[in-house]
């Protein structure tokens, strides 16, 4: 297997974890495309990816998966030990319950706040093969966004150990990602929100959150 990857970006961290929590980082060979540089949208990698977007992993009879949760399912279904998509029906459907929620409120509002206002990002609030232009408004609403997340965040966490419910899972870590990209903004999570606090500490001392 291959992993088209970008150091930096949130995106492709999602899945860098994943690999991470199955024990798989040694044995998957990763590729960085600079994003910075416009990697993604040369002629080679659109080859790979139409999308021009990264995470994409390679399987070994040359297969391309061309989002994170195509990458997460694939990994999944290869190596499924430790689950982190659910062990069941019942499990399965509240993971991707939980990791929708997360992604929706947490990841995209912080996407939506970030690249509509950065000066880096003009033209490209949205990723993909096509320009847009920026909404400063957006800004200020995918903040909003994120500070009602860091809310469900806690509450949630009152209630249970992980995002989805007693053990770790794919949805802890676009929570996790969330919360980090969301530092890019010097968004933090509240003082007063002591259990997604502590669940945060208890998850950036995972293994995983290192690479
Ligand atoms: N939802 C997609 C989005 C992937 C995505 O947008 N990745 C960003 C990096 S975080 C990217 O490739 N950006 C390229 C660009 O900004 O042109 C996924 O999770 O695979």
């Amino acid at each position: 297997m291959k992993f088209y990857d970008c150091a930096t970006a949130p995106s492709p961290r999602l899945v860098r974890m994943f690999i991470a929590e199955k024990g798989l980082s040694e044995q998957i060979e990763t590729v960085e495309v600079n994003l910075r540089e416009k990697e993604q949208m040369s002629a080679g990698f659109r080859a790979i990816n139409p999308f021009c977007t990264v995470p994409v992993l390679e399987a070994d009879d040359g297969t391309h998966f061309l989002t994170t949760h195509g990458c997460w399912r694939y990994l999944e279904e290869t190596k499924p030990d430790p689950v982190l998509l659910g062990h069941n029906a019942t499990e399965k459907a509240k993971v991707a319950d939980a990791v929708w929620r997360a992604e929706q409120d947490g990841f995209f509002a912080v996407g939506e706040a970030l690249r509509n206002t950065a000066k880096g990002m003009k033209d490209r609030a949205l990723t993909g093969p096509h320009d847009y232009a920026q909404i400063p408004e957006l800004g200020e609403r995918g903040k909003q966004r994120m500070g009602h997340f860091f809310e469900l965040l806690d509450e949630t966490l009152a209630e249970q150990p992980f995002f989805a419910g007693d053990y770790f899972s794919a949805a802890d870590i676009m929570a996790f990602v969330s919360v980090e990209f969301a530092g890019w903004l010097k968004l933090n999570i509240p003082e007063t929100a002591t259990n997604a606090q502590r669940w945060y500490d208890a998850a950036k001392a995972r293994p995983s959150a290192l690479v």
